[in-house]
């Protein structure tokens, strides 16, 4: 179970956490359209918090609903003020944050009308995302039978609700069959992302990620490319096969919720050495730095914020 926060922010207002509820026939529930984030906050070095690339985020939220045609009755800048004193009215130095949009209620069917664009902010305690090990020891990925989204089918730049329905699915299958994660490809075979992640592979020293066609624009991607090149590792975004994964030295995923999670196993095929390897290693531990406020060249990536009062 998530654990209750005091509060969560909703239209504007922080309500408590029981009172945060939506008629039935919000459109959301029944249709998909609607658009959420995932952002993390930590502690930092100094005994502050810091939320991790809080405008990135939020600007990704209404890129989100600009992609859906929602109109966020809110501006970026209060979406993000909103974001902060959801945190420190909670107390918490560390969080998960889950802003969402949705489509309320009023008219039913497809088209939406003008049904009221709704927006909550929750917060709550989120461990590692994939296991407390995995972070040290990897974890085992199985190739999904379900298929990544057609960029022409669900947009795939978009962090909509109704996406996640192809990742459930996919999660579901790769736990049920004892695995931690799925690996989705993309319509045409290559390696796509998982069900809330993306994906590198590292071979000869060069480290590899898909493209930006079917996969999520990952925030914490574009930090890994951004530190990976800092400590003088060559990075390419080209498409690659399971079998090039296979052969691979190194991989892991990224994402705010699973951070840096090395992959030991695919497929049954062990990668590497089946533990996390070195590449792997000094780009998890350069991304914690960054998160906890100890590489000041990235300290524009931090939102500080203090929950004890001073
Ligand atoms: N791809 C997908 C499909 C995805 O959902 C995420 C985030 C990423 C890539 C990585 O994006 P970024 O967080 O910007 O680096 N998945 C979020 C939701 C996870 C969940 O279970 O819910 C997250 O990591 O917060």
């Amino acid at each position: 179970m998530v654990q209750k926060a005091d509060k969560i922010w909703f239209d504007g207002k922080l309500v408590p956490w029981d009172e945060a509820q939506v008629h039935v026939l919000t459109h959301t529930l029944h249709y998909g359209v609607g658009v959420f984030e995932g952002i993390r906050s930590y502690v930092t070095a100094d005994g502050g918090s810091a939320v991790f690339r809080l405008e990135e985020h939020v600007d990704r939220l209404f890129l989100s609903a600009k992609i859906n045609e929602m109109v966020i009755p809110f501006s970026r800048e209060e979406i993000c003020a909103a974001i902060v004193d959801t945190l420190v009215a909670n107390k918490m130095a560390e969080a998960y944050i889950r802003p969402l949009s949705f489509i309320g209620a009023g008219v039913m069917g497809v088209f939406p009308g003008n049904n009221p664009i709704q927006t909550i902010i929750a917060t709550w305690p989120w461990g590692a995302y994939l296991g407390a090990e995995a972070l040290e020891k990897g974890i085992r990925v199985k190739t999904s039978t379900f298929t990544r989204h057609h960029v022409n089918i669900m947009m795939t730049k978009s962090k909509t609700c109704g996406n996640y329905v192809n990742s459930v699915l996919a999660k579901r299958e790769a736990l049920a069959e004892g695995y931690n994660e799925a690996l989705m490809l993309d319509t045409e075979g290559y390696v796509s992302e998982a069900t809330g992640e993306n994906i590198f592979l590292v071979r000869n020293g060069v480290i590899k990620t898909p493209p930006l066609g079917s996969i999520l624009a990952g925030i914490t991607r574009e930090a890994i490319m951004l530190l990976a090149d800092d400590l003088g590792y060559t990075v390419v975004e080209d498409r690659f096969t399971r079998d090039e994964l296979y052969s691979a030295d190194e991989a892991f995923f990224s994402g705010t919720a699973a951070e840096v999670t090395p992959i030991r196993e695919v497929d049954r095929r062990i990668i590497g050495q089946g533990c996390r390897g070195p590449v792997t290693g000094a780009l998890q531990e350069a991304y914690f730095k960054v998160l906890h406020g100890e590489n000041p060249k990235y300290g524009k990536w931090l939102t500080r914020y203090s929950v004890s009062g001073s």
